[in-house]
């Protein structure tokens, strides 16, 4: 298995108030590590277009562009990875679909359990939450609580990362239980200044973490 990567801040994009492109490019001018693209329930027109958008505007950078949920949409948009939740295709299938090299295939868990099953299932890098109850995701599972998904991110062998109602004020509690890697969507897509709102998780994942 390769080494655990730390990265800090992973960015996931849905419905941003200051736009997709802006976000896009606050993101790599700041060297966030993964943009992922979630549009949930949106024409798929509508999510291929802004895929490709924030392709050109990803090439050549540090910035990985991550899509969620549709392989088919990754693929079109030469994406860099595709993410899964638990009722998704299986990891395995996706890469048997999508099978060019350098491709990252994340996968979302909710347990201590479906973390230790990922293990087997060959993911880049796990999901872990939701950390705090969010309003953000239709349906979320139990929130975990920074204790223990932190206890989940340091047991694993897998590169992980923590997602579900961190913001600024909750962030250096998070960091301090053992998360290392997190997302956010609200703490960033609701900002009308994104780059403001990255740097400042940028700074605090810095200043906790070193
Ligand atoms: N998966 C678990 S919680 C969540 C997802 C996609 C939503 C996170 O959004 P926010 O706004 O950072 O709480
Ligand atoms: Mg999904």
């Amino acid at each position: 298995m390769p080494a655990k990567e730390e990265f800090g801040l992973y960015l996931i994009l849905t419905d941003p108030v200051a736009g997709y492109a802006p976000c896009a490019e606050a993101a790599v001018e700041c060297g966030v590590r993964y943009l992922q693209l979630r549009m949930k329930d949106c024409p798929p027109a509508e999510v291929i277009a802004t895929a490709k958008n924030l392709r050109d505007i990803t090439r050549g950078s540090a910035t990985r562009l991550i899509i969620n949920d549709d392989l088919s949409i990754a693929m079109e948009a030469d994406a860099d990875g595709i993410h899964l939740g638990q009722g998704d295709q299986s990891v395995a299938a996706a890469r048997q679909q999508w099978s060019t090299d350098g491709k990252t295939f994340g996968l979302s868990t909710h347990s201590h359990a479906q973390e230790r099953t990922a293990r087997a299932l060959g993911p880049d890098y796990i999901g872990v939450g939701p950390v705090f109850p969010t309003q953000t995701k239709k349906n979320a599972d139990p929130a975990l609580g920074p204790e223990e998904t932190g206890h989940i991110i340091q047991q694993s062998p897998l590169t992980a990362v923590a997602i579900g109602g961190i913001n600024p004020a909750n962030l250096p509690g998070v960091l301090q239980a053992g998360t290392v890697n997190f997302c956010v969507i609200s703490a960033v897509n609701q900002s009308s200044s994104p780059r403001g709102a990255i740097k400042e998780l940028q700074e605090i994942w810095q200043k906790t973490r070193f």
